[in-house]
C-alpha cells in the first residue's frame, strides 16, 4: 500500500526528470504498482482510510512523485456534474488541446509540495489524452473542466514540470487572457 512515506518532495531530482515510456505489454510489477497508485488516490479520498493511514487527499498521483520515473499516472476525480473520471494509464499522452486556455480560481496543490503557492496555473481548456489501462485496453478521453487539469498536471510530472512553473512568478494572479475560470 503506498502511503506518505512514499510520496517524495520538492528537491529530489526524480520530480526533474523526464520520464520513461513504458515498455508494453508493461510488466507484473509495474501494473501492480500502477493499481497502487490509483488505490492510493481512492483511499485518500475515503476519511476513515485517509485518517488512519494518514493519507493526504489527492485527485491524481504520477508514478515519478513515488520515486518511479515511469510514464504511469492515476487520477480518480467527479466534474461538476457529478461524473467519475477514474483512470490509470500507462503511456498517457496529449494528442490534442483547445487554443483556449483554463485555470483553477483557487489555484493548484500537489502532493509533492508542502506549502500553499498561490496563483493561476493556465492550462488548456479542453485535451484530448490516450494511454493504456492496467488491462492493456487503449483508451481516448476528451477532456474538460477539473479532469483536464487534473490529467495536465499528472502529464506534467512525467516531464518534471511542476504546477508551479506555469505561474506568473511577477503577478501569480495576473488575469489569464480568454481563459476559463474553473471554481470547485
Ligand atoms: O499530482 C498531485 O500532486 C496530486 C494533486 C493533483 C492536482 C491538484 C490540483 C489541481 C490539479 C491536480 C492533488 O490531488 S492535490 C489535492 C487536491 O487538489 C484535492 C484533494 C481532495 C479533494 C479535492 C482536491
Ligand atoms: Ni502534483
Amino acid at each position: 500500500m503506498i502511503t506518505m512515506k512514499d510520496i517524495i518532495r520538492e528537491g529530489h531530482p526524480t520530480l526533474r526528470k523526464v520520464a520513461e515510456e513504458v515498455k508494453l505489454p508493461a510488466s507484473e510489477e509495474e501494473k501492480k504498482i500502477l493499481h497502487e497508485m490509483l488505490e492510493y488516490v481512492k483511499n485518500s479520498q475515503n476519511p476513515e482510510i485517509a485518517e488512519k493511514y494518514g493519507l493526504r487527499p489527492g485527485i491524481g498521483l504520477a508514478a515519478p512523485q513515488i520515486n518511479v520515473s515511469k510514464r504511469m499516472i492515476a487520477v480518480h476525480v467527479t466534474d461538476e456534474k457529478g461524473t467519475l473520471y477514474s483512470y490509470a494509464l500507462f503511456n498517457p499522452k496529449i494528442v490534442s488541446h483547445s487554443i483556449e486556455k483554463a485555470y483553477l480560481t483557487s489555484g493548484e496543490g500537489c502532493l509533492s509540495v508542502d506549502r500553499a503557492v498561490p496563483g493561476y496555473v493556465p492550462r488548456y481548456a479542453r485535451v484530448t489524452v490516450t494511454g493504456t489501462t492496467v488491462d492493456g485496453e487503449v483508451v481516448k478521453l476528451r477532456l474538460k473542466g477539473l479532469p483536464a487539469i487534473v490529467f495536465q498536471h499528472e502529464i506534467d510530472h512525467l516531464n518534471g514540470i511542476m504546477f508551479y512553473d506555469h505561474i506568473n512568478q511577477n503577478d501569480p494572479f495576473a488575469p489569464i487572457p480568454d481563459a476559463i475560470p474553473i471554481e470547485r
